[in-house]
């Protein structure tokens, strides 16, 4: 038996650590993994790599790719009998995905810099093309609103440490110093401790970051980072689980599945 993955880049830490974990439980489970990757984004690509499983003669899909609802209807309808599963879509959407909560993820970073005492927050997303960039992001102002806060200045990137690099330097040089700044995942979180140490910022001193994600590097970075745990290895034995059965049990009602984050305090808020 063969389990179909349609990916996002695995240059990417959080998609390739996704991947890692869904082979490594499928082998468990005595499924085969195929591997199909987008390096663009959009509906196009998406279609190609699920084609491209099909015609392999996958016996269902687990699909990571950022998809907006309608998207993921589409391609949903190409899978035809096929069992699909999303780990990239809305949770309100209705079809089958398991999906970390993102405004949970949101909250918990918000709750815990203003438990600090900070006011002055910076916010850099990631790119807006991505569902879940944009939960996250919408998480975080909801959140802020709640405490009748605003943002003080907000950045987007695209999930690379370069743009994370960039998009902080771009704010120092606008003479612009929040006192924290949340990022929407642990590699821009690297780019933006890169910028501060660059400036001479001492984070947490003077700059509190927090990440998103918790890849497996993010406890090396200097200082360690403080971030929102994403539980890879659960959403891999979660998410090939759940095809399996919907393999076995076709007639199964949709169902989506939202699993909690948590918050990892290191050493990069204070
Ligand atoms: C999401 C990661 O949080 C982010 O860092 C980036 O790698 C993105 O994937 C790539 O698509 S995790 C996803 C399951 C929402």
């Amino acid at each position: 038996h063969t389990i179909g993955l349609a990916t996002a880049d695995l240059s990417l830490h959080a998609p390739s650590q996704i991947a890692a974990a869904i082979k490594s439980r499928a082998g468990q489970m005595r499924f085969n993994v195929v591997i199909s990757m987008t390096e663009q984004s959009g509906l196009d690509a998406a279609r190609a790599a699920i084609n491209n499983l099909l015609a392999q003669r996958v016996d269902g899909l687990v699909v990571n790719i950022p998809l907006q609802d309608d998207e993921a209807q589409s391609l949903a309808a190409l899978c035809q009998d096929v069992p699909v599963l999303f780990l990239d879509v809305s949770p309100q959407l209705a079809a089958n995905s398991v999906i970390f909560d993102p405004a949970q993820g949101a909250q918990l970073g918000v709750t815990h810099l203003l438990s600090l005492g900070h006011r002055d927050i910076a916010l850099l997303a990631g790119p807006q093309s991505s569902v879940s960039a944009r939960l996250r992001f919408e998480g975080w102002q909801t959140a802020l609103m709640q405490q009748q806060l605003q943002a003080s200045a907000i950045m987007e990137g695209d999930w690379s440490a370069l743009s994370g690099y960039q998009q902080v330097t771009r704010l120092l040089n606008e003479g612009v110093l929040p006192g924290a700044i949340l990022v929407a995942n642990d590699q821009m979180a690297l780019g933006a401790l890169r910028a501060l140490s660059e400036a001479g910022l001492q984070v947490p001193g003077e700059v509190s970051v927090i990440g998103y994600d918790d890849t497996a590097d993010s406890a090396c970075f200097i200082p360690p980072l403080t971030t929102i745990k994403q539980d890879f290895r659960a959403l891999g034995n979660n998410s090939v689980e759940r095809l399996i059965a919907m393999i076995r049990q076709p007639e199964a009602p949709i169902r989506s599945d939202l699993l909690p984050v948590s918050l990892v305090i290191r050493k990069t808020t204070a």
